[in-house]
């Protein structure tokens, strides 16, 4: 039993919640619990007991457990599932604490549905908000602004995760989270982070990255015939910002013997030393923000200095020579693509294999630029949060009619997903197991949503037809 300590508050019992929105997938690639949360079990005293509730794996919540908090974290896309979660627990009397990347950005929203509200990081809040709690003191707004500023990254306890999760030991087939750096000093105009955590920019150090790493393999790793090594997904942000760092990183992350995926612009990948250094060091697959491969596209989303739409065949075709798959992720916007470009960007990721591809349609998340040059001009159509999955269009469309444009996309992005080009995907890439796994994953939760769409729009393949 656990003696409290005379300087330590009453113990609390505190459950965490990752809710799933309705419209989320339920893909492979997700990992295997939520960094934010894993960021508040590592920094909650001894002292309290914690329970850790993810819908993602569909962990069942009970509304009549004694617990003194429930804190629920939330992207855009889970924001009306968390309010429904704080709602349901309020009724019964529970003291909810709402935070995340949503809610910092809706507070005057998010404030309806909870006791209190986190704006910004908790890093340097959350035994504050504990403390409170203990004391009944909870203020109803803690505002990361007014702490110290975080200049360090919390490193995950993943013993005590281990605890208080319901996630069992995964072999190589399914990812553990961890991150080596927060931040990123570009400004893509469609991302949160350069108005987040983008100019706090700050590293793990090695020492504890490598004690985190052995960690998290004692704790949620077992090996088996298929997967001999655990594959851990760095959530970072970028990794890439500077060159020097990310070789030190690399350099520690191979004698770690793991295997990982990571973010990465994709300029970065220009550069062979890099690239060997990133398969030497247990790479399986590089996530980069391609987004299109129309120049002047880029341009728009400020990443015309780092991407070159023209480079990247031959940059994906040198990586995968040396055994490092990138999976594209390409960004489609009714007012700069065509129906034509949308089949452009089909033939150029089947002809260079692009592994595991995201299809997306541009969705200006609360938090960005975008958000508020979309909102300024009156051209964001739809703030039903469910819908900001990235398959939905929330925004003005004079060239196409939404849903079509809509359904357009859907429908490619799910026949990359054709046995036909997993085969060949699976063929010509390197780290075939995770491919076929993650592409079987992507296939059905593709296939289940276009024929809701179709189902529930009346709408058929035919319709596309007359429209090119
Ligand atoms: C890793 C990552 C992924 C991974 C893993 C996601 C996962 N389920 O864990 C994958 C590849 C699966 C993914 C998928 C998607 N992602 Co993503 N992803 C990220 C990334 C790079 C890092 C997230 C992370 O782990 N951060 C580390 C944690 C510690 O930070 P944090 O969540 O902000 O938590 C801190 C604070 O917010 C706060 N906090 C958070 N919750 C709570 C709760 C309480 C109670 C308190 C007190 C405080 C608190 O304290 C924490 C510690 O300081 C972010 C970029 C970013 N800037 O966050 C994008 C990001 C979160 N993703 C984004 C998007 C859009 C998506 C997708 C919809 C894209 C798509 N169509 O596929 C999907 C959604 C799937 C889903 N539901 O997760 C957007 C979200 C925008 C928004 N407003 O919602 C981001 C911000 C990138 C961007 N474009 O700007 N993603
Ligand atoms: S490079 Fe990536 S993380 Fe950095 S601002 Fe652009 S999209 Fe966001």
């Amino acid at each position: 039993m656990y003696m409290l300590k005379p300087e330590e508050t009453r113990p609390l019992k505190i459950l965490l919640i990752s809710p799933q929105g309705k419209m989320d997938d339920d893909s492979n690639q997700k990992p295997l619990f939520h960094m934010a949360l894993a960021v508040l079990v590592s920094l909650t005293p001894p002292q309290h007991e914690i329970e850790l509730v993810d819908e993602h794996f569909h962990d069942p919540i009970d509304y009549d457990g004694k617990y003194d908090v429930v804190g629920i974290t939330s992207r855009t896309l889970e924001a009306t599932r968390a309010y429904e979660i704080a709602d349901t627990f309020r009724a019964h009397g529970k003291k909810v604490v709402l935070g995340g990347l949503h809610i910092s950005f809706n507070a005057e929203e998010a404030a309806k549905h909870a006791d209190c509200i986190v704006i910004g990081e908790a890093d340097n809040l959350w035994t504050t908000i504990l403390d409170d709690v203990a004391g009944n003191s909870l203020k109803s707004t803690y505002n990361s602004k007014d702490f110290p500023p975080v200049k360090e990254i919390t490193p995950i306890d993943y013993a005590r995760i281990a605890k208080v999760s319901k996630r069992e030991k995964v072999d190589g087939t399914k990812s553990i989270p961890i991150y080596v750096t927060r931040g990123c000093p570009f400004n893509c105009s469609f991302c949160v982070t350069p108005n987040f955590t983008g100019k706090q920019y700050r590293a793990q150090k090695p020492e504890l990255l490598k004690e985190q790493i052995e960690s998290a393999k004692k704790h949620f790793f077992k090996a088996n015939g298929r997967t001999a090594k655990p594959w851990f997904m760095l959530t970072d942000e970028n990794l890439g910002i500077n060159k020097k760092r990310l070789w030190e990183f690399l350099d520690l992350l191979r004698e770690c013997d793991i295997t990982f995926s990571v973010f990465l612009s994709v300029n970065f990948l220009e550069d062979p030393e890099t690239v060997k250094k990133l398969v030497d060091a247990g790479c399986n697959f590089v996530l980069a923000g391609l987004e299109s491969i129309k120049q002047s596209t880029l341009e728009a989303y400020n990443k015309g200095h780092v991407n070159s739409a023209e480079k990247y065949s031959k940059i994906i075709d040198d990586c995968r020579k040396a055994g490092l798959n990138i999976q594209g992720n390409f960004l489609m916007n009714p007012a700069i693509d065509t129906f034509e470009d949308i089949d452009e960007l089909v033939k150029f990721v089947t002809k260079n294999h692009i592994f595991m591809p995201i299809f997306q349609i541009i969705t200006p998340y609360p938090g960005t630029q975008m958000y508020w040059d979309y909102k300024n001009k009156g051209l964001i159509t739809d703030e039903d949060w469910e819908k900001y999955n990235a398959l939905h269009l929330v925004i003005k469309s004079d060239r196409y009619d939404p849903l079509l444009f809509q359904y357009k996309v859907l429908k490619s992005y799910t026949d990359i997903y054709s046995w036909r080009h997993i085969a060949a995907r699976t063929w010509y890439n390197p780290k075939k197991m995770i491919n076929l796994i993650t592409s079987l994953a992507f296939r059905n939760h593709l296939r289940n949503q276009l024929a809701e769409f179709e189902r529930h729009h009346g709408i058929t393949p035919k319709i596309l037809e007359g429209i090119k």
